[in-house]
């Protein structure tokens, strides 16, 4: 499963209590109040991280809590601190609030720490209550609670490219050869059920996020097919790339499969056909491709530097791809 929003509750540690107790010397009578004071609680801090992509690992982790501070102790010892919980994120992570969706904090490579709940004062030990009027307090309190919020995380970005297309148009094949990732390839429409993430690694160390998204079919804007979940996925990568099977197995038109999903796109969030767009015409070794090929580039006269053909199967036209995608991924 691939998580890019997920509900958890921070839990801020309370507060040590204080004590009351009392200096017990030889040659020291009355020796007077000696309660320690509790200490504070860990505070929760979520932390970006650049080597994180996705939220996966909350589902299991869905109330995070720091150390609660510890009591006072005789001898106006102070109570230990409580240790604070640092959850790293992926970068790029708003922190929203789960109930009025209001954003609380954006954990972005320019603000990438947030202490999101403070730790519980610790309480006040009886020495401290001390005063020349009053020698000899009775009295303590108790540590203050952490703060708490239920907040939504959520990813704003999940990738710098995405490949949308129709089921079975070859996505997750082409993934499998520009990227290391080991995905799901069938025959069948709806092979890939959420999003597979994998980078495409460049000699100079750069990369690029690629992210291979679900099948999208007519009216997926209504929920229909895999649904509207996976046009959110698109929305938050900055480059689209659409994967078109140039010679459909059962014979409907091509260039059909195009105008579909830009008018999913379009009718889910039309700021999305603003995007950095490629083209990939795949399955370019079938019977027919040229032809069709022919057909799409007369009908759609793309800038030759963003249409590219390409048969993922047999790695025909992937550097091409590569070299045209990288210039238009690091421009954003
Ligand atoms: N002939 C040919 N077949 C291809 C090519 N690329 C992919 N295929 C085949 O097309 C079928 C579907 O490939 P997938 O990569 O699973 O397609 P997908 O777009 O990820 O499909 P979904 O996950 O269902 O959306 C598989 O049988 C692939 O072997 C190609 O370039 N040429
Ligand atoms: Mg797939």
């Amino acid at each position: 499963m691939f998580v890019d929003r997920i509900k958890v509750k921070l839990i801020a540690g309370k507060g040590g209590n204080g004590i009351v107790a009392w200096r017990r010397e030889k040659y020291i009578p009355k020796g007077g109040p000696y309660g320690g004071n509790g200490g504070r609680g860990g505070a929760v801090i979520l932390e970006a991280d650049h080597d994180l992509h996705s939220l996966d690992v909350f589902t299991c982790r869905r109330i995070l809590r720091a150390e609660n501070g510890g009591a006072g102790g005789i001898n106006l010892m102070q109570g230990k601190t409580g240790e604070s919980l640092t959850i790293k994120v992926p970068c790029g992570t708003i922190v929203k609030d789960a109930e009025t969706g209001e954003v609380l904090y954006d954990l972005t490579p320019e603000t990438p720490i947030w202490t999101a709940c403070l730790g519980g004062r610790g309480g006040r030990g009886n020495a401290s209550f001390k005063t020349s009027t009053h020698q000899a307090p009775n009295i303590c309190t108790h540590g203050v609670l952490g703060e708490e919020k239920e907040v939504e995380l959520e990813l704003k970005m999940i990738a710098d490219v995405g490949l949308i297309g129709m089921p079975n148009a070859g996505k997750s094949t082409l993934m499998s050869k520009i990227t290391h990732a080991r995905v799901k390839i069938a025959p069948y429409p709806f092979t890939t059920l959420s999003p597979n993430l994998s980078f495409i690694r460049f000699e100079d160390y750069s990369q690029i996020l690629v992210a291979d998204i679900p099948g999208i079919i007519e009216n997926a804007h209504l929920n229909k097919g895999l649904g509207i979940s996976f046009l959110k996925h698109i929305e938050r990568t900055s480059t689209l790339v659409y994967v078109l099977d140039i010679v459909p197995d059962d014979g409907h038109d091509p260039f059909l499969d195009y105008e579909i999903l830009r008018k999913e796109l379009e009718a889910y969030n039309p700021e999305m056909l603003a995007k950095p767009t490629l083209v990939i015409l795949n399955k370019v070794d079938k019977e027919g491709a040229e032809e069709n090929i022919a057909e799409f580039r007369k009908r759609y006269p793309f800038d030759p530097s963003t249409l590219f053909e390409v048969s993922a199967f047999e790695d025909r036209g992937l550097k091409e791809f590569i070299a045209g995608l990288r210039p238009v991924v690091l421009a954003k």
